[in-house]
């Protein structure tokens, strides 16, 4: 397929997502549109202008679609000028009323977006589009009301019209439509028009003969009924000859028509100069390529050739592209500023930023439910269970929920054949307490402050373990880029595409069948997703806020690190916090204080200004960026490793400078200090695991039979003395067997089987595997992210073939962007989904979609997509047809620019 063939593939796939794809045929675009100008001329949609002169009020046009209502209202006032215009919308009422626009009965400013409509500054008019249909209204302003206002339909609707400008394809008579379209009003009058010599007519109608040939007599009435009175108002009698120049259209006219009338032309603000033929949206900084081909053409007030608008600042002054200046979380920077954190350094050039590689360790974050994976992708985990956070060759992360409440309980780490355990404000080495430190073959474990564990390894991997008041955790990558690594942070590639990596080697589509798919053993149930709790969400909308307040405690954080992810994370924290409140709230606001002291901003004293001060312990002190080196009792022994260590700061309780922490937790001078002993044994006795009575002795698990084996299973006892009895699983194979578990008696399948994932025993070639949720045989074949992938098994072995790739948009603002990353807004202007002319290139094509919302929801029911190929041609896919729009200067005859034979 060629790139435009791709493109209107690409388009009609998404039209898939809202219906069933017929047989499209291409439509050219019909335009009708309904003028009324000067003092009260009326071009209706069909037939011969006319003129009425009223003060009263009157439909200019109306009907019903869809059991929505349109309409437009006008009402002139002594001046000539429409002093009233109210424009209804499927029950939103928009008045136009002294240069104001009311929306609602509420004062609203430009541009302005709602679900039915837009209203927006277009050359120097203003125009409202209902985003329901293809219907405008246009209008403009000058001192004492509106002396030009059209109405424009681009589709033809198989419905009643009425009001002056009558229906789309019958010409009506004019008295009959002034008499169907008056609206009620006692005091108001329709003048009969009085028909006076007027000598700027008579002119400009002498040179007009050719051109308007029959007409011109006509024109000329209703020139001398439009200015009778008003001959020294060019409010009024301007928007006539211009109307009448512009329907004749040849240069001569165009020449002397504004110096025959004394008609000025239009003045144009700041730098800014009139033009009667420009883009009708003004390219500016924030938006230097406004819809890049098919560039409305109007009268217009536009900036020198080369420059843009400065809208970053007042004044309408135009400057060239690379001197504007650029926004980071709500800051502007200027040209050539640097915005850096330790990381990063980003550059401002010309509106847009440019930033280095960057140099800081690639962290996997783990805040209970909240992932960031090493690659920066962000998602929340599923369900309460047992995971692998992350494993590589030689070593494997295991966390595990509570049972009950929504936090990690345990953290497990296999480093070769070493175990260490992380739980209830304890390290475990091999099962017992490293109250201090520990070194071994393959790692330094160490605490940093009363809150963090430091571990460095040998083999390359890193983290740093939050221990209270909840299990937080901390990985840091090893500094190769790797593919090897996988598990719940991904791998390490600089790639987010492939970081739902399934543990069958499956590329997945959203986090909850990843997640599962490293899930190990029970789970213990749903992760809430929404707030159930209204007096927890409303404290956490108040609270939270204090992340995003501009002159916050945070703020100085803002230019490195957008809070959006934070705000959101702190909000469901809060939700679904079964403890306190308070404590849901410090922690998400912790959060994102740790993000920033990553990226090596110190927020200052955050926790007193909110209300989260920790109480220490004992005489120890609390501190945002704790020390560890020579602050106990036992570094005092000999030379303490920990001095010459680069961590990261760290908050939490710590002994004072000169004092060292003894086994009694306490601070004290170092003539005070005691010695090490090590303890911290489990203690043995009776215990119930899983509703199943076990005994611990001698530190094995002894638990008696209940058997009611199916499916081929066989029963086995731990009290036999099987204790490495593991179920094998086809979901099984890839995961990891290093974790060491106790014995547990039950049904087993006989040996050299499997239980696949229908709980039947089956050969090692006949395992199944899982994708999204679902079994599939062996053998069997998926295609996800452009491999396919067949069942061999229980493992994915997949082909990959070039990828391209896809962005998608359905439903209420549902995106995906080309690398797989899902996001949600409500938004309700016109967007713009792809296009190649980015920066300086001009580019082939654009596609633009627009939620079309239902009649009565504020859902998206459907959605515009507008296409532009080379500036040539606008497809417009609408209610199931495309429309097609062809520019200046192309006939259509190209074939070659698109095809839509394939459907
Ligand atoms: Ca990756």
């Amino acid at each position: 397929m060629t790139t435009q063939q791709w493109i209107l593939a690409f388009c009609l796939s998404l039209a898939s997502v809202f219906g069933t794809v017929e047989l499209f045929k291409t439509k050219e675009i019909l335009t009708y549109t309904c003028r009324t100008f000067g003092s009260g001329i009326v071009q209706p949609f069909k037939g011969e202008s006319y003129y009425v002169r009223s003060d009263c009020p009157f439909k200019l046009t109306s009907f019903n679609v869809n059991r929505g209502e349109y309409s437009v209202t006008i009402r002139r006032g002594h001046n000539g000028l429409l002093v009233q215009v109210e424009i209804i919308i499927n029950k939103v009422t928009t008045l136009l009323q002294n240069g104001n626009i009311l929306v609602q009965n509420k004062s609203v400013s430009l541009p302005y977006d709602h679900t039915y409509q837009h209203i927006f500054k277009y050359g120097i008019y203003t125009r409202l589009r209902s985003s329901l249909l293809p219907f405008t209204v246009t209008w403009h302003n000058v001192h004492g009301g509106i002396n030009s206002l059209w109405v424009t339909l681009e589709s033809e609707l198989c419905t009643d019209m009425c009001g002056l400008c009558g229906k789309q394809n019958v010409a009506g008579h004019r008295d009959e439509l002034i008499r169907d379209s008056k609206l009620h009003d006692h005091r108001c009058k329709i003048k009969d028009p009085v028909l006076r010599k007027n000598h700027i007519c008579r002119q400009f109608f002498r040179k007009t003969k050719n051109c308007l040939q029959d007409n011109n007599s006509h024109y000329h009435r209703l020139c001398k009924e439009n200015i009778c009175g008003f001959e020294n108002s060019q409010s009024i009698f301007c928007p006539f000859f211009q109307e009448i120049a512009s329907q004749c259209n040849q240069s001569r006219i165009n020449r002397f028509w504004r110096r025959l009338t004394r008609c000025a032309k239009p003045r144009c603000p700041g730098d800014l100069i009139y033009e009667k033929k420009g883009p009708a949206f003004i390219p500016s900084c924030s938006n230097p390529n406004p819809a890049p081909f098919y560039q409305e053409l109007t009268e217009t007030c536009s900036c020198p050739e080369g420059k843009v608008l400065n809208n970053c600042e007042k004044g309408y002054r135009c400057i060239p592209k690379s001197s504007c200046s650029c926004e980071f979380a709500g800051k502007t920077y200027g040209n050539g500023e640097i915005r850096s954190s330790r990381c990063q350094s980003c550059t401002c050039h010309g509106g847009k930023w440019r930033c280095s590689e960057n140099f800081c360790h690639r962290r996997c974050v783990i805040e209970g439910q909240f992932v960031t994976t090493f690659d920066g992708k962000q998602y929340v985990l599923p369900n309460k269970c047992l995971y692998v956070a992350s494993k590589g060759p030689n070593w494997i992360i295991i966390i595990e929920f509570s049972q009950k409440k929504l936090y990690i309980r345990k953290v497990t780490v296999q480093l070769m054949e070493e175990l260490f355990v992380f739980k209830n404000n304890k390290v475990l080495f091999d099962g017992q307490e490293i109250p201090e430190f520990h070194f071994s073959g393959h790692a330094q474990v160490y605490w940093v402050s009363s809150m963090f564990v430091q571990v460095h390894t040998t083999i390359g991997i890193n983290f740093q373990i939050q221990m209270s008041p909840e299990i937080h955790l901390f990985i840091d990558a090893p500094d190769t880029s790797s593919d090897k690594i996988k598990g719940l942070c991904g791998n390490s590639n600089s790639d987010t595409t492939d970081d739902f990596t399934t543990n069958s080697g499956i590329i997945e589509n959203s986090a909850k069948p990843f997640a599962m798919s490293w899930s190990l053993l029970n789970c213990f149930g749903n992760i809430p997703t929404t707030c159930t709790n209204l007096e927890n969400e409303n404290y956490a909308h108040e609270k939270c806020a204090v992340l995003n307040q501009p002159t916050g405690i945070f703020a100085k954080c803002h230019p490195h690190i957008p809070t959006d992810y934070y705000y959101t994370a702190c909000i469901q924290r809060i939700c679904n916090s079964a403890g306190s409140r308070r404590q849901g709230l410090c922690i998400g606001l912790a959060s994102y204080a740790k993000a920033c002291a990553g990226v090596g901003v110190v927020i200052g004293d955050w926790r007193r200004i909110t209300g989260c001060d920790l109480k220490c312990q004992k005489n120890q002190e609390f501190s945002y960026s704790m020390h560890t080196c020579n602050r106990t009792c036992n570094s005092l022994t000999g030379h303490d490793i920990r001095c010459g260590m680069n961590d990261d700061a760290v908050e939490g309780c710590g002994c004072p400078e000169g004092t060292h922490l003894n086994q009694g937790q306490t601070c004290c001078p170092k003539e005070e200090c005691g010695c090490i002993y090590y303890g911290g044994i489990a203690a043995p006795g009776p215990v119930v695991i899983a509703g199943q009575k076990c005994d611990c002795k001698n530190g094995i698990l002894n638990c008696l039979p209940n058997c009611d084996c199916r499916n081929g299973k066989v029963c086995v006892s731990c009290s036999e003395g099987q204790h490495k009895r593991v179920q094998k699983t086809c979901d099984y194979i890839s995961k990891p067997k290093g974790t060491r578990e106790n014995c547990k008696s039950g049904c087993y399948c006989p040996d050299h089987q499997y239980e696949d994932h229908h709980g039947n025993c089956v050969s090692l070639d006949d395992c199944t595997c899982v994708f999204s949720g679902k079994a599939f045989k062996a053998g069997q074949q998926v295609t996800s992210n452009c491999k396919t992938c067949t069942c061999y098994r229980g493992q994915w072995h997949c082909i990959e073939k070039p990828c391209p790739g896809q962005c998608q948009v359905y439903g209420n603002g549902h995106y995906q962007t080309f690398d797989s990353k899902w996001f949600r807004f409500s938004g309700q202007c016109l967007y713009t989904l792809v296009q190649d002319s980015c920066d300086m290139r001009r580019g082939t094509f654009s596609i633009r979609v627009e939620s079309v919302p239902c009649c009565e929801e504020v859902l998206t029911c459907s959605r515009n997509i507008i296409l532009d190929l080379k500036g040539q041609v606008t497809l417009t896919l609408r209610d199931m047809q495309v429309i097609r729009r062809l520019h200046e200067g192309w006939t259509g005859q190209d074939d070659s620019l698109y095809s839509n034979s394939f459907l």
